[in-house]
């Protein structure tokens, strides 16, 4: 496997950065994850504007411009000779030293690693996840936006193992005020009488896979509402689904032990995945 890291593309086993990295010693740094189908990076302008969207709010000067990370991110896709992928862009505020003032750190460290991965979670897309309500909050904006996508994904990280003791594949965050925020990397969506709702993007992150459904769902002609939910919009949903690059469309059949709507994947969801995987297949940026 060939990584890109600060201009040259090197070996998986000598893609190494310094343990004066900020972006290891202090979580000071951004990334991507994007996913090609084949031979097509899918909404790549949409996660590079997201990407300096993140660098601007943490005052992280990105050297170079969207169209090189663009394509130094189809350069890695084809040293690779990868057609179905996902590709991590990182850039961290590169090396310092043990203190945090980010002035140490004057060039930041850019890395694109692109690897096949299938499908997340499997067989799950047929069946449904089971995901917990966890009991730590979401980062609040007012502290850390989580919509900025950040190295430091350990409120995320918390989520999720709290998901692993209780027997969840996800795990479904609320923020400080007791509203609904998203899953530990994944948006999150109820669908009531034919009607989706979904958090506002304040204390979640802003999924280009939210804008895809979104988009398959005007097309389709379902309504699709932001709005705060609780607990009980969740537990007493038709439907659940949750996006993301990773995840996708995939429909969520239990939360907290409870089954939702019939405890199978529902109507809805079942059209919007149909109609997610036609975009994935004719859309997107050509890499060869
Ligand atoms: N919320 C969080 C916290 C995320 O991390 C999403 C929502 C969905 O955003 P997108 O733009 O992808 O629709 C994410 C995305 C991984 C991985 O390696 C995680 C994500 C995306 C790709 C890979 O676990 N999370």
């Amino acid at each position: 496997m060939l990584i890109y890291l600060n201009g040259e593309f090197v070996l998986q086993e000598d893609a190494k950065v310094s343990v004066f990295d900020h972006g290891l010693l202090y979580g000071d740094g951004i990334f991507e994850g994007i996913r090609a189908y084949n031979g097509r990076v899918f909404r790549l302008h949409e996660h590079i504007d997201r990407m300096w969207d993140s660098a601007k709010t943490i005052d992280l000067k990105i050297p170079i411009s969207k169209k090189e990370m663009e394509e130094i991110i189809l350069e890695t896709l084809r040293k690779n000779n990868l057609k179905d992928a996902y590709v991590r862009p990182i850039i961290t505020r590169g090396v310092g030293d043990l203190g945090l003032d980010p002035r140490k750190c004057s060039v930041p460290t850019i890395i694109v690693i692109a690897t096949s991965w299938g499908a997340m979670y499997g067989d799950l897309y047929d069946k449904g996840l089971t995901a917990i309500t966890c009991s730590i909050r979401r980062n609040p904006a007012e502290a850390l936006p989580p919509n900025v996508k950040s190295l430091n994904y350990l409120n995320n990280i918390m989520g999720k193992i709290e998901a692993n003791y209780k027997g969840g594949d996800e795990a479904i965050f609320f923020d400080t005020n007791g509203y609904v925020a998203e899953g530990s990397g994944d948006n999150i969506y109820v669908v009531k009488n034919g009607v989706i709702l979904t958090p506002h993007t304040i204390n979640n992150l802003r999924g280009i896979t939210r804008l895809v459904l979104i988009e398959c769902a005007e097309e389709l002609g379902i309504p699709v509402y932001e709005q705060n939910l609780g607990y009980f919009d969740l537990y007493s949903a038709d439907e659940v689904i949750v996006t993301g690059s990773a995840a996708e469309v995939t429909p969520v059949t239990k939360i907290d032990g409870r089954e939702i709507g019939t405890g199978k994947p529902g109507p809805i969801v079942k059209q919007l995945m149909s109609a997610f995987k036609t975009k994935t297949e004719t859309e997107g940026n050509p890499v060869y």
